[in-house]
């Protein structure tokens, strides 16, 4: 179990000190609000240039890019599934973001890495399940790699806080317990 490479904080993603942060964006990658306007306005324009060159991004799917003016190297930007009743494959679809954006960590010598609440704001994803959800599948991948050093989960407000610091000692009293991870289709 790799649950102390896990870590629960509460602040602005923004201003971590980690490689690679992972910005809630949406499919155009041009910007938005909550965590991804913040990011934006943080790093300046030139991850827009970026952004724009790249040209979109699926649900579900990650890609990176600099972090320019912010601590982090690396900008990780992955497309949460937007809450419509949590049957429209809403969990796969969660999970692969977190494995998407940890992947390309890895890729790219990231050691320590910081994600937000992805899909818990404006895509209305419940945070008690996403947070379950986001531990278990990143402690799974942790099991399996032995690249990545440590991955912050930065909680904006107290009650994302509270939910992901619940989740996490859950999933350190009972790893194999939980049931919310959805299956790795991906894994042959
Ligand atoms: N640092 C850390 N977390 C933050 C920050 C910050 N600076 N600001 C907000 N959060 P959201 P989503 C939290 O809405 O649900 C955007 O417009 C926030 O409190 O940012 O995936 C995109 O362009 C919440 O807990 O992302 C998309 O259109 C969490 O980050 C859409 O919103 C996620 O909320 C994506 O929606």
């Amino acid at each position: 179990m790799r649950s102390d490479r896990m870590k629960i904080v509460q602040g602005d993603i923004t201003a971590e000190h980690v490689d690679a942060i992972v910005n809630a964006a949406n499919r155009t990658l041009l910007g938005g609000g909550g965590v991804d306007g913040a990011i934006h306005r943080a790093a300046g324009p030139d991850l827009l240039a970026e952004c724009r060159k790249i040209g979109g991004c699926e649900t579900g799917e990650a890609v990176i890019t600099e972090g320019y003016r912010i601590p982090a190297k690396w900008v990780i930007h992955t497309v949460g599934p937007v809450w419509r009743g949590g049957a429209h494959g809403e969990a796969e679809l969660l999970a692969s973001c977190y494995r998407n954006a940890l992947r390309l960590a890895s890729e790219h010598g990231v050691r320590t890495v910081a994600f937000p609440s992805i899909s818990t704001g404006a895509y209305r994803y419940p945070v008690d399940e996403a947070s379950q959800l986001a531990v278990c599948v990143v402690g799974e991948f942790l099991s399996a790699d032995d690249t990545i050093a440590e991955v912050r989960f930065v909680c904006f407000d107290e009650r994302t806080h509270n939910a992901y610091s619940k989740a996490l000692r859950e999933h350190v009293d009972a790893p194999s317990q939980s049931g919310v991870v959805p299956r790795n289709r991906d894994a042959g």
